[in-house]
């Protein structure tokens, strides 16, 4: 039961549950693991389990090194990580309880719970198991995978960062980085995120390079962490982890340079980061395309320190879902709840991006419209959505059947449509014409009150009149529900 310190006693628990399967080779070189991933996901969907690839082929050789893929998929999998005492498969009771225990976690007027990790000694830090230094510091003795034949090579595509300013202190995020050379790998730092603005802030007092760590096969919430943002520059992941984790992040100090990873990590890489750039990609995005080659910064690395028989934790973007944001779209929904009495529950599908359903307890006209301009309005929430959804309060967000049939049933696409002609965006979805700008719409799928166009008065629900006026028959089905299966 979660809170877990590595991926492994994760990945032990997810087994026992049936939820990660063992498979005894595939080869990559014809991209049979991507195939793989992406048939599971049309197959399975949420309840499509964690796979651990006994051995891999790449560039022709044969890996021992496990790779482990879809590693967090379902609200049942982010709950177990959570440590919710009762796990199991509907998607819809472990979306609630994961969601009560994120919120449990803050502190009064949802402060974000911070406690400092911890360091623990050399003896408990199973990343320092082998330690390669110099020339035997190859990367390419570990299976990088190379997702898809567009990308520009083999990536490690779940390393967590780790740098630090010298004012503001550490910082913690997942950076992608393309395999160069034995010892060199791409650092994916995007314009506006906290490591990008540590760069800049080094280069401005005229260092010619920082120190890095990256720390692969982190515990699942440090993961889910440092993979999207809830802090703001200065606030150190791994503290923020730990108050998600109700225990701190246990470090210990890398070999080469004054940084420290975490103790329980697969493989850990030390080196630096000159100020200089190189070209970097093609790469499969998370929206699932192309992205295409840019200049990026690099990492020179000096150090790999590993377990024994280390783990590569593999990430597909696009052909996975975000199961990872629950942490941060949950502080989010209840920072916005705030804000909005009316808001019920806010949903953002993680299989499927830009678009976010809201429930609101309508009593007013124009409430439905005004819930969606509020979302887009609070950047967190609206710079990655570009359509909103809004349903009453009877139909639960996350259950998309139900959303859609509102929409079928109770919006009138005219009125109960408002369009955004232009606003401020995120530039990873590829239907842009310019980066940063997109149209926007809310779908009001609320019934319409008269006074906003709608009937005079809706006909009443089967369900409803069924719920009213015969109580108990939900009831008995309840308690004789195993005996209608037995044969
Ligand atoms: C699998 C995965 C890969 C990611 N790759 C990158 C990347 O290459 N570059 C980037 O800037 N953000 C990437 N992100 C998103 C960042 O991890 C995320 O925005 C994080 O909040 C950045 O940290 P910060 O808040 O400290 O800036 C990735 C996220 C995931 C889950
Ligand atoms: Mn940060």
């Amino acid at each position: 039961m979660g809170p877990y310190d590595s991926i492994r006693d994760y990945v032990a628990d997810l087994e026992e549950r049936g939820k990660c399967i063992r498979i005894k080779e595939m080869d990559q070189d014809l991209y049979e693991a991507t195939a793989f991933l992406y048939t599971l996901m049309d197959r399975m969907r949420a309840e499509a389990p964690c796979f651990l690839l006994e051995k891999t082929k790449i560039n022709g050789r044969w890996y021992e090194t496990p790779v482990i893929g879809n590693a967090l998929n379902g609200f049942d999998m982010v709950a177990q990580c959570l440590g919710v005492d009762y796990v199991s498969d509907d998607q819809a009771a472990m979306f609630t309880e994961a969601g009560k225990k994120i919120s449990a976690c803050l502190k009064e007027g949802l402060g974000l719970p911070f406690i400092e990790p911890r360091i623990v000694d050399r003896k408990k830090a199973p990343c320092k198991e082998v330690c390669l230094k110099g020339a035997d510091a190859d990367l390419f003795q570990f299976p990088w995978i190379q997702n898809n034949p567009g990308d520009g090579g083999q990536y490690i595509s779940t390393g967590a960062f780790i740098i630090e300013d010298e004012e503001l202190g550490r910082n913690v995020a997942i950076h992608r980085m393309q395999v160069k050379e034995a010892r060199k790998a791409g650092a994916n730092f995007a314009g506006g995120c906290h490591a990008h603005q540590i760069m800049m802030r080094a280069k401005a007092k005229g260092k010619k390079k920082i120190d890095a760590a990256v720390a692969i096969g982190v515990d699942p919430i440090t993961w889910m962490i440092s993979a999207s943002r809830m802090t703001g520059l200065g606030e150190d992941e791994f503290a923020l982890s730990g108050g998600f984790r109700r225990k701190p992040v246990e470090l210990i100090k890398c070999e080469t340079i004054d940084l420290h990873v975490p103790a329980h990590a697969e493989i850990i890489l030390e080196g630096e980061i000159p100020m200089e750039m190189e070209q970097e990609g093609p790469y499969g995005e998370m929206h699932g395309y192309m992205g295409s080659e840019k200049q990026s910064f690099f990492m020179n690395i000096k150090a790999i320190t590993h377990r024994h028989n280390p783990w590569v934790w593999n990430f597909w973007p696009g052909a996975e879902h975000s199961y990872m944001s629950l942490p941060a779209n949950t502080v989010l929904k209840l920072r916005l709840k705030e804000m909005m009495p009316n808001l019920v529950e806010l949903f953002s599908l993680p299989d499927v991006p830009a678009i976010g359903v809201a429930s609101i307890d309508k009593r007013f006209p124009g409430e439905g419209i005004e819930a969606g301009l509020m979302l887009f309005g609070y950047r967190p929430f609206g710079f990655t959505r570009k359509v909103i959804i809004v349903v009453d309060k009877d139909v639960a967000p996350n259950d998309i059947p139900k959303v859609i049939h509102s929409m079928g049933t109770r919006w009138q696409p005219v009125p109960a449509s408002h369009l955004i002609d232009q606003t401020f965006h995120s530039p990873m979805d590829p239907s842009l014409k310019e980066p940063f700008l997109s149209s926007k719409i809310i779908i009001d799928a609320t019934k319409q009150l008269p006074g906003e166009g709608g009937p005079d008065a809706y006909p009443e629900n089967n369900l409803a009149i069924l719920e009213k006026e015969a109580p108990s028959a939900f009831e008995m089905v309840k308690e004789k529900w195993d005996t209608y299966f037995q044969k």
